[in-house]
């Protein structure tokens, strides 16, 4: 089965994104272990998280419209955030996948959101950590990914939000629901 994805991939991402899809389906497996999730789901969705990441901004456009995803002013300024929804409807329809826990860590691969699952979490956290990452501070979300899942999602919010203010950057309400949401789970009064 595998290997059917991977030569579907092969033709839609290019080669480098590809090499990450691989690295980001590798790191949530061991994740998954390491926390107590389906390692096989979070292999899959590892796998195909950026499936529509290959889909320039009028096709992304376009494919939102026809799948009735509801696309909010921040993702029509920015596009590429919609590779997430739109992700879901290509794995969906390209590769067979119907499982909904699959489809969900597709579907908040991205922003993250406010209500995340475990492996939804696992997934976002891949991104971010998988082995061709290399942007400064990654060894440190390695080693927190390591010993603290929550630890490490806040600070994969933090590195967004910091990235995103250091640019300029529209900020997705689903990055600040899903930090919030985190921090509130943590810090339970
Ligand atoms: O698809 P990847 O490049 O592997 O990574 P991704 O799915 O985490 O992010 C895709 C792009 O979306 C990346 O350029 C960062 C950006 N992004 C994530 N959250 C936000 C965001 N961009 C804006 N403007 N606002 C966000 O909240
Ligand atoms: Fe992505
Ligand atoms: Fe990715």
């Amino acid at each position: 089965m595998t290997e059917k994805i991977l030569d579907r991939l092969a033709k839609e991402l290019s080669p480098r994104r590809l090499e990450h899809s691989r690295g980001v389906s590798s790191a949530a497996a061991s994740l998954a272990a390491r926390y107590g999730a389906d390692v096989a789901k979070a292999r899959l969705a590892g796998l195909l998280h950026d499936c529509a990441r290959g889909m320039p901004n009028n096709l992304l456009l376009q494919a939102a419209a026809a799948s009735g995803i509801v696309v909010n002013g921040v993702e029509q300024r920015e596009p590429v955030l919609l590779h997430a929804p739109v992700g879901v409807v290509i794995a969906g329809r390209d590769y067979g996948v119907e499982d909904p826990e699959v489809l969900s860590a597709i579907r908040w691969h991205t922003t993250g959101g406010p209500v995340m699952s475990l492996l939804d979490e696992i997934v976002f956290l891949a991104d971010y950590i998988e082995p061709g990452r290399s942007f400064p501070g990654v060894g440190h979300l390695r080693e927190l990914a390591a010993a603290s899942l929550p630890e490490a999602l806040l600070a994969a919010y933090d590195q967004t939000l910091r990235y995103l203010l250091a640019e300029g950057g529209l900020i997705h309400p689903a990055t600040v629901e899903g930090r919030n949401a985190l921090l509130m789970k943590m810090k339970k009064k």
